[in-house]
């Protein structure tokens, strides 16, 4: 493989690990642990899983440790990081007992199912150490959820004498290695899994899970990317720049990289639904926002927009709530085209939910009434929402100029980050984030555990002062409606309107909108000052403080 001379260099960095993990382990039990909700159904659902402790490792004693064989799967989206996960999987496996093996299923869990894998060697897994991206085996969306797909799993797991599978993926995929644990508890087959916490988009986490890997370096490559248009935007003063980041429903991204750019509007999801404001009051917001700064000779700015903006507005997100429910129905499965899945939607919803479903323009209608992706979740990435703003706001400035009261020029520009940073290099914190979690799953499995999630805290810290752990999944679970039924899953975390990185922003943003405060944070650094290259996100350190 061709290689940049960054890479070469990078290649040859050793991510730190926590000083626990640096020799022999034991674990150290808490106590028992209930789910976040519904307690007594989650434990109905998942009787071997339930109620187990957390756990924490701590420096220990050398043991015998006999070969063993572990599998790994990349699930869901991609996230910067994941081939550290690997690495130090790899890593720890290998230094419990070098003739331990680890194998990769193919292209995400479909790989499990359909048999397809890799066996991981030392020359395979140094070509991708601190690189970004999940290309080392790819990833998928299969869900894992039907019994004929764990019996499938447990024959190639048996062929390959696997005793445990690490599924490194989001709140959805965690579910499901949580139902798959069970499962395989359940009919005894010896089998352990494990979950790691991935997501760019950092809505899984809670009190045990800091952050989810990979958060940190897309922040940081879309806040280098806002901190550009910012720069350009200062500099020809004749755009406003619509941007809009991925993160699904949580706002978690964009408020980040208003934190580390300080754009002079960030909308934040959350608190669009807490106000119960309505598409055209985002429209005022924002169109207020660039007539005084017309009126002080600023016709530039830039708005960051949350992917999943849309879906809390109130009257969209109910109207999405009765879509979901429609297009479970068994009916609605063998609608071939869309047109028939549209007439299917309009016959079968309400009144209400009609009226706003025909108020929105067509093609945001189109996308909220088509396909859900594997996990039942609308595809907000595929909603043109940016672009849609700016042509609101430029129908209300027309207004506002032919009443009298606005006089600017308004010129706008349309982007999307999402893609740019899934698959960045990680920086220093991911590639040290994920190492860890990949070898702190090494110690879970040794430790004979199932349906926990590799855990790692005190990031804010340095490395060697970060805490190895593992939690069990069913303790982050609740009851939540998916595909019209009541499902157990891992709650999502949104942004939290009384938490501290939220309030930093509100208590700043008035500043931000009316006067040019840009921060241009630059590209990830590897080497150099530590306050330069080992920084934490800003939402992270603010939650921490
Ligand atoms: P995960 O939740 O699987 O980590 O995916 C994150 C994400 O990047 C979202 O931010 C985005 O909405 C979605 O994936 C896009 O999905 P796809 O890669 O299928 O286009």
């Amino acid at each position: 493989m061709e290689k940049s001379a960054l890479q070469i260099a990078r290649a040859s960095y050793q991510p730190k690990l926590p000083k626990a993990l640096q020799g022999p382990v034991k674990a150290v039990e808490g106590a028992p642990t209930q789910s976040v909700d519904n307690q007594d159904e989650i434990q109905r659902m998942f009787p071997n899983t339930y109620g187990m402790p957390v756990i924490r490792f701590e420096a220990g004693n050398a043991t015998v440790c006999e070969p063993f064989n572990v599998g790994i799967i990349l699930s869901g989206g991609q996230a910067p990081g994941g081939h550290n996960v690997i690495s130090g999987l790899y890593d720890g496996v290998k230094s419990l007992n070098p003739k331990s093996k680890l194998y990769g299923f193919l292209m995400g869990p479909g790989g499990l199912v359909d048999h397809k894998y890799v066996e991981f060697t030392d020359a395979f897994i140094n070509e991708y150490r601190n690189t970004g991206g999940f290309d080392i085996i790819g990833s998928g969306r299969t869900k894992l959820e039907e019994e004929n797909q764990f019996e499938s799993g447990i024959q190639i797991l048996r062929e390959l004498g696997i005793k445990a599978l690490v599924i490194i993926g989001g709140d959805d995929s965690n579910t499901n290695a949580c139902v798959l644990a069970e499962y395989y508890a359940a009919k005894n087959y010896g089998v352990q899994v494990i979950g790691c916490p991935k997501t760019i988009d950092g809505d899984l986490k809670n009190e045990q899970i800091e952050t989810s890997f990979g958060f940190d370096t897309a922040c940081k490559t879309y806040s280098e990317l806002i901190g550009n248009i910012q720069r350009d935007c200062n500099s020809a003063r004749k755009y406003w720049h619509f941007i809009k980041l991925m993160g699904r429903s949580a706002s978690h991204i964009a408020l980040e990289c208003a934190l580390q750019t300080q754009p002079n509007v960030c909308l934040i999801s959350e608190e669009v639904e807490q106000k119960e404001m309505s598409l055209d009051g985002v429209v005022t917001y924002i169109a207020k926002i660039v007539a005084s700064r017309a009126a002080e000779g600023n016709n530039f700015g830039t708005v960051l927009i949350p992917e999943g903006l849309i879906e809390f507005i109130p009257a969209i997100k109910k109207l999405i709530a009765e879509l979901n429910d429609v297009l479970a129905l068994p009916e609605a499965k063998s609608l071939a085209s869309a047109e028939e899945q549209l007439a299917f939607v309009r016959s079968h919803i309400s009144a209400d939910n009609l009226a706003v479903f025909e108020s929105l323009p067509s093609d945001v209608a189109s996308q909220l009434a088509l396909d859900r992706d594997p996990h039942g979740n609308v595809q907000v990435s595929l909603i043109e929402t940016e672009k849609l703003l700016s042509r609101m706001v430029a129908k209300k400035l027309q207004t506002w100029k032919k009443e009298g009261s606005y006089s600017g020029k308004f010129s706008a520009q349309h982007h999307f980050f999402g893609y740019e940073g899934r698959c960045a290099a990680p920086s220093n914190y991911d590639a040290d984030y994920c190492y860890s979690l990949g070898f702190n799953a090494s110690r879970l499995i040794a430790a004979g555990r199932t349906g926990y999630m590799s855990v790692i805290q005190n990031t804010t810290a340095p490395a060697a002062e970060w805490v190895a752990g593992g939690v069990p999944i069913t303790m982050m679970m609740n009851m939540e409606r998916r595909n019209g039924r009541m499902k157990p899953v891992i709650r999502k975390a949104l942004v939290e309107l009384d938490g501290a990185p939220f309030k930093f922003f509100a208590a700043h943003r008035e500043e931000w909108a009316q006067k040019t405060c840009y921060v241009y944070p630059g590209p990830i650094q590897y080497w150099g000052p530590s306050e330069v290259c080992d920084q934490c996100t800003k939402t992270l350190a603010l939650e921490k403080k």
